[in-house]
């Protein structure tokens, strides 16, 4: 199980999603984020602000951050397919988002949200951030790995 941050920025009713350009989860739009390197002590916050700079140029206060809820993605079939993620939204920054060698920027009508490209999960738990809510859930991967067999979501109170 790997522990990750994926992190939102928003600018009145757009949201920035980030291309990835290779990797894991190529070809899809996601947040800005990766993994935790807690093996440094490093914390969610650090690794959400860390990685918004390196993939996306952008410089911004562990105040900013929102945490919205955690999502864990489970796979009996596919080791690679098991993560914690840490979902943030961020509201304030310094600098433009730019592109790097790992994801292309963009902004999103939040209500126009490219969910064809993006991990099927999305389409799920999106409309509880949308909707300001913080969520948690769990979703368990198919053998092929591209759905689920399974998933809960819940409102965080
Ligand atoms: P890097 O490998 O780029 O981190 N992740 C998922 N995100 C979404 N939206 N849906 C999924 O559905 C995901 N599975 C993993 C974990 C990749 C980031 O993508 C997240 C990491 O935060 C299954 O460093």
């Amino acid at each position: 199980m790997k522990l990750s941050t994926l992190c939102f920025l928003l600018k009145d009713d757009q949201i920035l999603l980030a291309m990835k350009k290779r990797g894991f989860g190529e070809g899809k739009w996601n947040g800005v984020g990766g993994k935790v390197n807690t093996a440094a002590g490093e914390t969610v916050e650090q690794c959400a602000l860390r990685e918004m700079k390196e993939e996306i140029g952008v410089a911004a206060d562990e105040g900013d951050l929102e945490p919205m809820g955690m999502l864990r993605f489970r796979s009996i079939f596919e080791d690679a397919l098991n993560w914690d993620v840490r979902i943030f939204f961020l509201h304030a920054w310094r600098g433009e988002p730019r592109e790097s060698e790992e994801v292309r920027p963009q902004w999103f009508p939040a209500a126009h949200l490219p969910f064809a490209e993006m991990w099927p999960d999305d389409r799920h738990w999106f409309p509880y951030l949308l909707a300001g809510k913080r969520m948690e859930g769990e979703f368990f991967f198919n053998e092929s790995g591209d759905g689920f067999i399974d998933f809960s979501l819940a409102e965080l109170h």
